[in-house]
């Protein structure tokens, strides 16, 4: 039996556990990559961990996402990151330098090695055919540290590409349909893996944006085989000698496929709050458009500020709409800059923001209240954007642009003759916003420079034989990161500072959670299904552990999210019986009973006090998810054995 891609891939770099689909496994890592949202606390976390130097091939810290720096907090954030980055052997790479996935794939991802990062988009360097993962801030610490990462074995989907795209239907289209077809939960513990004829017309950085989408289906990662096109793109970035053909074997074995026909694809859309709510462009047609971003590491290549450039030359946008442009790297805002497409764009009445995230992570450009905004980007949770009640839409460039100039969803394919786009041979290569690190005895001398925002990690605790708590809050299906632990610009600069970001968890829930769950001293949740879903950050998990949070009782786990309550030391428990979750109330007194004998038969037994009830929850963990809970977490756990 042959081998997939990512297969192939796994073998090469497998250290602990077997190629057994649903077992865990323990991969070497090359690369890792932290932005500064997650990385103050993964330095900090490496720093806890006893680890002196990283011992991956590349380790990469971007600034990207908290660069408002209203006030010093972010400043402090990105300066103890620059100096946690020269001492432990990170290469730096400045605010301005652009958003971390894009200047990735352009300047460090290598086809065939293993990367993973602080942040769910890592995937996109899937584009390149690199096995590329998102996970939580400690994961990729212990990664920097020369530790193993572990995953489920995944399964494999296959989606083939027959014909090629219609002029104004692009990869953001082909990212929306396979939401559309397989929902947010249906990669969760799958590979999947893109192939046939229909691929050899994507460019590098259009295959990156549907790997960078992947993470909305929930799966562990997304690749392409690494070919002629790869190829290509390595040399034009003058990396060349980084190319490794790569292709799944003839005789590989999907657990699923899926056939997409590309001629015949319209434009999509993902209609509010979720990214697969997905409807035709074409029947969206009436909605007035308040605002428009284009931008973020799903769309902000060269090739598609190219297209916005050109199908902007000579025309304004609407009046009453707001359009915003954050090109995704330097290189590719130089490279605007440098050919004259800058220019078109500025007239057009753009906004050109920095190279970063921005408005993606609500870093300002807010809706206006009950706002329409569309936006290239890959997620449109409710109040994301920084308003609670703004309405956003994820398109593709093409559809922003169209919409942008008409001040109503359009259908680009309404907007005539396709611009042609010249791609250059050759990028600007520009790596002196990259700052390496110092030598092994150089880096001795050099200090952590750590400001008054911060703060320590909050401490857990062995996990104990009976948890007597109260389910302080009881939440419905598909809660992502961003209800748990929500980002924007108030919020943000307070990363590194735990107390005071606690202030804010659960509020788009309940705006009295935090201060219930910090009164009550310990407490339980209760999910849906899918709970955790979206972003990486281990705030998520990290947060509710310092306000007491002792576990977590869900239909069903996001992969990353999951992996951060153990990590943080927190029970992440499942119905046995989903039914049960209906007769759970919040306030209820309940008890985990037996729990250092359930996690050897991986079942427990839970007591609902106020009602009198008792319920059955699955605790199935492996050998090495158990230690880390009796240690209480990974901290705790790695104070014992890695440094
Ligand atoms: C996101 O897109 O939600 C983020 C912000 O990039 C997060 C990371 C974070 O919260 O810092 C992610 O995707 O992991
Ligand atoms: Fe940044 Fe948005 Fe990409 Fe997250 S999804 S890394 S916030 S651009």
């Amino acid at each position: 039996m042959g081998y997939t891609i990512a297969e192939k891939i796994i073998k090469a770099h497998l250290v602990k556990g077997e190629m057994k689909k649903g077992s865990e496994i323990g991969i070497r890592i090359d690369q890792t990559l932290t932005q500064d949202a997650t990385g103050t606390m993964a330095y900090l976390e490496f720093e806890r961990m006893g680890l002196s130097r990283v011992k991956t091939e590349k380790s990469v810290a971007y600034i990207d996402h908290n660069t408002l720096q209203c006030g010093f907090e972010n400043a402090d954030d990105h300066r103890f990151i620059r100096s946690a980055a020269k001492k432990y052997g990170v290469y730096f790479s400045s605010p301005g330098n652009g958003i971390c996935h894009q200047v990735h794939l352009e300047r460090f991802g290598i086809p065939g090695k293993t990367l993973i990062g602080s942040d769910s988009h890592t995937p996109t360097c899937g584009g390149l055919g690199m096995l590329s993962i998102g996970a939580g801030g400690m994961d990729v610490a212990a990664a920097m540290g020369g530790s193993e990462y572990y995953i489920t074995y995944p399964k494999m989907i296959k989606v083939n590409l027959t014909g090629s795209l219609r002029p104004f239907v692009s990869a953001k289209d082909i990212a929306l349909e396979v939401l559309r077809i397989l929902s947010v939960k249906g990669g969760v513990g799958y590979i999947v893996e893109w192939g046939g004829e229909g691929i050899k017309s994507l460019s590098v950085p259009e295959r990156a944006t549907i790997t960078n989408m992947g993470a909305e289906l929930g799966a562990t990662t997304s690749i392409f085989p690494s070919d002629e096109v790869t190829r290509k793109f390595l040399k034009a970035q003058g990396r060349e000698n980084d190319y490794t053909p790569l292709s799944s074997d003839p005789d590989a074995v999907y657990d699923k496929t899926i056939d997409i026909n590309l001629d015949t694809l319209s434009p999509l859309a993902a209609c509010p709050h979720k990214p697969d709510n997905v409807a035709k462009v074409s029947e969206l047609t009436n909605i007035k458009v308040d605002q428009v971003c284009i931008g973020s590491c799903t769309n902000s290549s060269l090739y598609d500020m190219l297209k916005v450039a050109a199908l902007l030359k000579g025309k304004h946008i609407a009046e009453g709409v707001s359009l915003s442009v954050s090109p995704g790297s330097k290189q590719v805002l130089n490279m605007l800059a440098r050919c004259g497409a800058l220019s078109d764009i500025i007239s057009s009445g753009a906004r050109v923001l920095e190279c970063a995230c921005g408005p993606c992570i609500g870093m300002g450009f807010s809706p206006s209240s009950g706002g329409v905004s569309l936006r290239t980007f890959n997620r449109n949770f409710e109040g994301r954007s920084g308003t609670r009640d703004a309405k956003v839409y994820l398109v593709s460039p093409e559809t922003a642009v169209a919409s942008a100039l008409n001040g109503i969803f359009t259908d680009p394919m309404t907007l005539g003759d396709f611009p042609k786009i010249e791609m250059p041979d050759s990028f600007i290569i520009d790596d002196s916003s990259v700052i390496p690190p110092a030598s092994p005895k150089e880096a001795e001398k050099v200090e952590l420079i750590k400001g008054p925002n911060i703060g320590d990690i909050p401490k857990s605790e062995p996990i104990s034989d009976t948890i007597s708590a109260v389910s302080i809050l009881k939440v419905g299906d598909h809660i992502t990161t961003d209800h748990i632990m929500p980002a924007g610009a108030k919020i943000l600069p307070y990363r590194s500072n735990i107390p005071y970001l606690s202030k804010f968890c659960f509020e788009v829930c309940d705006k009295t959670f935090a201060e219930r769950a910090k009164k009550a001293g310990k407490g339980i949740i209760i999910g849906g299904v899918n709970y955790g879903q979206g972003s990486s950050r281990e705030h998520a998990a990290l947060v509710p552990l310092y306000l007491g949070i002792k576990a977590v009782i869900a239909k069903s786990f996001a992969r990353i999210h999951a992996a951060n309550l153990i990590n943080a030391g927190i029970l992440p428990l499942t119905f046995k019986n989903a039914d049960d979750y209906d007769f759970l109330n919040e306030g209820d007194n309940l008890e985990i009973i037996g729990i250092i004998e359930g996690l050897n038969t991986g079942e427990i037994k839970v007591l609902n006090k106020t009602s009198g009830k008792v319920f059955t929850a699955i605790c199935d963990f492996t050998e090495r998810q158990k230690e880390l809970l009796k240690a209480g977490g990974l901290l705790n756990y790695a104070a014992g054995n890695l440094g």
